[in-house]
């Protein structure tokens, strides 16, 4: 395995556009994530031996039964943002508002937005989990945490952690979209899939089809297209769906196709998505786009989308380019 360069190695080699005295502070903070992400790995192999599984008892603030996970998690990767000295502030799923952290405040500083463990519904039936995260620039702004606020577009950085089989990491900082694996002997990260590149068209869609009576009209119709038998056009489409997101998403990129939360339109005029926009969508958007996808709400490109609130939710369509152009076409019908 001689030949394979790792995590670190990879960014110091990069050049992304990202002004120098943030690209930096990138870096630390991609391999803080990295090295708290192989913690996570070994902790969820043990959970079950631990009494790690089940509920804390309580609600988040998107009104999520907490898992002991969801909380371990979030309190792992506070403690590993807070040793960096270059993170200002943390958005996560597991609180409320935005963590600060005074230590990084200041003009290098850099706000996170992150769902520790995302697809915790799947824990404790041993299914496939996750992390997804997004890098700001605090501007200096003390409190740092309402800079991730604004326009979504201005994501540094973003990338995910699939707990799986395999550990893999998949980080974007605006020059591709790079898969990496975990060596947990060594608990390090090694290259495996440099610039990633989704196929142009796939042969599988990703949604919860149990919402279908709460979708768009073209959604509906959309589905419906994916799913009548045209051996020409390579349909029927297969139905891949895990329950958590970076697992439909990693697959989605790697084999094409699209993976699809849309909103709940029972009430047309309160569109309802579920998907939270700054630690689940607008990262996902980031790496699709760099990995030469698509990201789409239905009605629009996600990272055109600007955050009001920290848990503000968003529609996603995402995937091969051609598979998602189609979708917002029946969306236009
Ligand atoms: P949890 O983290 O609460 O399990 O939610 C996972 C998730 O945010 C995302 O990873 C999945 O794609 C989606 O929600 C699953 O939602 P449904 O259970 O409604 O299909």
């Amino acid at each position: 395995m001689a030949d394979r360069i790792t995590l670190a190695e990879h960014l110091a080699s990069q050049r992304p556009p990202i002004a120098p005295p943030l690209a930096g502070g990138v870096a630390v903070l991609l391999g803080r994530l990295a090295s708290v992400a192989a913690v996570i790995e070994r902790e969820l192999a043990h959970a079950a031996l631990r009494d790690r599984l089940g509920y804390a008892g309580e609600t988040n603030l998107t009104g999520d039964k907490v898992r002991k996970l969801d909380v371990w998690g979030h309190e792992v990767v506070l403690a590993a943002l807070r040793k960096s000295g270059v993170c200002a502030a943390v958005v996560s799923e597991e609180a409320a508002e935005p963590v600060e952290i005074a230590e990084g405040h200041g003009p290098r500083g850099l706000v996170v937005c992150i769902d520790p463990v995302d697809g915790s519904s799947n824990l404790d039936v041993n299914g496939t989990v996750g992390t997804i995260f997004a890098l700001y620039a605090s501007e200096g702004r003390t409190p740092a945490g309402p800079a991730a606020l604004g326009p979504v577009a201005r994501q540094l950085a973003a990338g995910y952690v699939m707990y799986g089989p395999a550990c893999s990491l998949v980080y974007t900082a605006g020059a591709g979209a790079h898969g990496f694996t975990l060596d947990r002997d060594r608990g390090e990260f090694f290259l495996t899939h440099p610039a990633m590149q989704v196929p142009k068209r796939g042969r599988a869609y990703g949604v919860n089809e149990g919402n279908l009576h709460s979708w768009h009209p073209g959604q509906r119709a959309f589905v419906e297209h994916l799913r009548t038998p045209d051996k020409g056009a390579g349909r029927p489409y297969s139905l891949r769906y895990s329950g958590a997101m970076v697992a439909d998403v990693h697959r989605t990129l790697l084999d094409g196709g699209i993976f699809m939360y849309p909103a709940d339109l029972t009430d047309p005029a309160k569109p309802k998505p579920k998907l939270r926009l700054l630690y689940e969508v607008a990262p996902i958007a980031m790496i699709a786009e760099q990995a030469g996808g698509r990201a789409s709400t239905g009605g629009g490109r996600v990272l055109d989308l600007s955050a009001t609130e920290y848990h503000q939710r968003a529609a996603i369509l995402v995937g091969s380019a051609d598979d998602v152009a189609l979708a917002e076409d029946f969306y236009r019908r």
